[in-house]
């Protein structure tokens, strides 16, 4: 008989009490509820905004000097450590833990939104407005948001395969800064603000992601959209999952979350056939260059005197987003990325991470912004009048062979969600746990509770209702993880100059030193 992994008590029960216990008031006092939501999120980004811009555009800059400056080669494991996917599946299976099934809510939602409510005091619906539309999406889901989401996979991947620390935990890597203390409860502190991060962050997601499926499901099988289908699609999903949880099907959500990368690429080659080729293609490359050339300003851009609230309403609500999520990327990536070198772990994410979501950016943005402005199909009225998820399936909805296409994409967003319910669930359960040896899982019902944990959080976002709500969630999980990204950066430069400082960098290097060098080499 296998050793049952023991629990974590004083990291499982605090993390219980506070996830259940808020989403429970929230869901029954939701009056009081929906002041606080708004009052956490007006605050959090209006008085945080520069901390989350400067922040994010700070760990893009530092990525670029770890890849391409001196410690790039250092290598994550041993000399006889091979990778353990090939580059192609590698590339593919990171994208799909970090990118779920808001890539396509949003590629579409988000031009819409920027041309109704554009930055800089552009006017709105204009050709103006239009440039940016697709070009702040490709912001949020680029370079500086993947360089976030690559931040902590460095220290927790470097502990783990160089240092061979047998604990894949957030607080573990923060070891080399603060010592003994990781053991005791600020290492609890530290996972079970992690934790947070990973329901609060995919509160969001399950927020957007129900409502989205209600929708297509209501339009395909005319059943009227309610609250009570969106229930009715959450506790389904539930279930489904904590049966497949329950009888270890759940490798087969990771077969289907294969088939997903098919679906998704098959529906963006569908989009870009039948769709406007080459005016997709000119959006991309208009995009592109416009997003280029002003990287900076959108970068920085809090607008303090004008306070129109978009870059607090976009732009920081999207770094927090994936600063939420990024402890759990980490985890996740660090898992995967055994005998990889930090450059090709840092190209890998930011290059092909954004790339990936450029080209749904292009192709789904690309063609709304097409039928909107060749009045096919009024969008923007759409999205004004009915919102998101009316306005994303109105857009699937004008391609030919509907049906077909919307069964897809319904199985394709089920199947996403899926899959990010079941990889987060399992990270919060390993982490509620004290040991885990190589290859031993959780045990189950520890997994169902934390898929019940983020059912209820996602109850709690769709009870309030609204983009608030939705958005408040990621928001407040993301703050204290501020402090987490920087004890684990801190840790990684202590880590990697104590093991590598001298052998990558000679402080100073002249011709004599570089001749000894040589000599010594050719001596032996
Ligand atoms: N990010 C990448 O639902 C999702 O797609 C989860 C969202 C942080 C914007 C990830």
């Amino acid at each position: 008989m296998a050793r049952k992994p023991e629990l974590d008590h004083k990291v499982f029960w605090p993390a219980f009490i506070v996830i259940f216990g808020l989403s429970i008031a929230l869901i029954l006092n939701r009056e009081a509820g929906t002041k606080m939501v708004n009052a956490a999120l007006t605050w959090t980004t209006f008085k945080l905004d520069w901390l989350f811009q400067i922040g994010t555009f700070m760990v893009f800059v530092f990525l670029l000097w770890v890849a391409l400056g001196r410690y790039g080669n250092v290598k994550l494991g041993g000399p006889d450590d091979k990778p353990e996917f090939s580059t192609v599946s590698w590339i593919a299976i990171l994208f799909c833990a970090g990118i779920g099934s808001s890539l396509i809510y949003w590629s579409i939602a988000e031009p819409l939104y920027y041309l109704q409510g554009p930055p800089f005091g552009i006017a709105k619906n204009t050709v103006q407005a239009a440039e940016w539309a697709v070009t702040y999406g490709m912001f949020h889901w680029g370079f500086s948001a993947w360089a976030m989401y690559t931040l902590p996979t460095l220290p927790i991947a470097y502990i783990y395969y160089v240092r061979k620390d047998t604990q894949l935990r957030a607080s573990t890597a923060c070891r080399p800064i603060l010592g003994n203390m990781v053991d005791g409860w600020v290492g609890k502190v530290i996972d079970i603000t992690v934790m947070f991060g990973i329901v609060g962050g995919f509160g969001t997601s399950l927020g957007l992601g129900v409502p989205l499926l209600a929708e297509a499901a209501s339009k395909l099988l005319g059943i009227p959209q309610s609250i009570w289908l969106n229930l009715a699609i959450l506790a389904i999903w539930t279930l489904i999952f904590g049966f497949s949880v329950y009888t270890g099907l759940y490798k087969g959500i990771k077969i289907l979350s294969d088939i997903n990368v098919y679906l998704a690429l098959g529906m963006i080659v569908l989009v870009m056939i039948v769709g406007p080729t080459f005016f997709i293609l000119s959006v991309f490359s208009d995009s592109v260059g416009v997003l280029l050339q002003n990287f900076l300003r959108m970068s920085f851009y809090t607008d303090p005197i004008g306070k129109s609230g978009f870059p607090q309403g976009w732009t920081v609500f999207y770094w927090a987003w994936w600063v939420a999520l990024a402890p759990y990327m980490g985890l996740f990536v660090a898992r995967i990325s055994r005998g990889r070198t930090l450059k090709q772990l840092i190209i890998a994410e930011i290059l092909w991470g954004t790339l990936g979501d450029w080209a749904f950016f292009g192709v789904f943005g690309g063609y709304t912004l097409h039928l909107e402005f060749n009045k096919i199909l009024p969008v923007g009225q759409i999205l004004s009048e009915q919102g998101g998820p009316a306005a994303i399936v109105a857009v699937i909805t004008s391609l030919p062979m509907w049906q077909v296409v919307l069964v897809l994409f319904l199985l394709l967003e089920f199947v996403f969600l899926a899959t990010c319910l079941d990889s987060s669930a399992y990270t919060c359960a390993s982490m509620a746990t004290k040991h885990l040896a190589d290859g031993e899982q959780p045990a189950r019902w520890n997994r169902i509770v934390w898929a019940l944990a983020l059912a209820a959080v996602g109850i709690a976002v769709l009870s309030l209702g609204g983009m608030n709500a939705i958005q408040t969630s990621s928001v407040v999980a993301a703050v204290p993880l501020v402090f987490v990204l920087i004890i684990l950066t801190l840790s990684f430069l202590k880590m990697i100059r104590e093991d590598y400082g001298a052998a990558c960098a000679p402080k100073e290097i002249t011709l004599d030193d570089a001749n000894t060098q040589k000599n010594s080499v050719s001596a032996k």
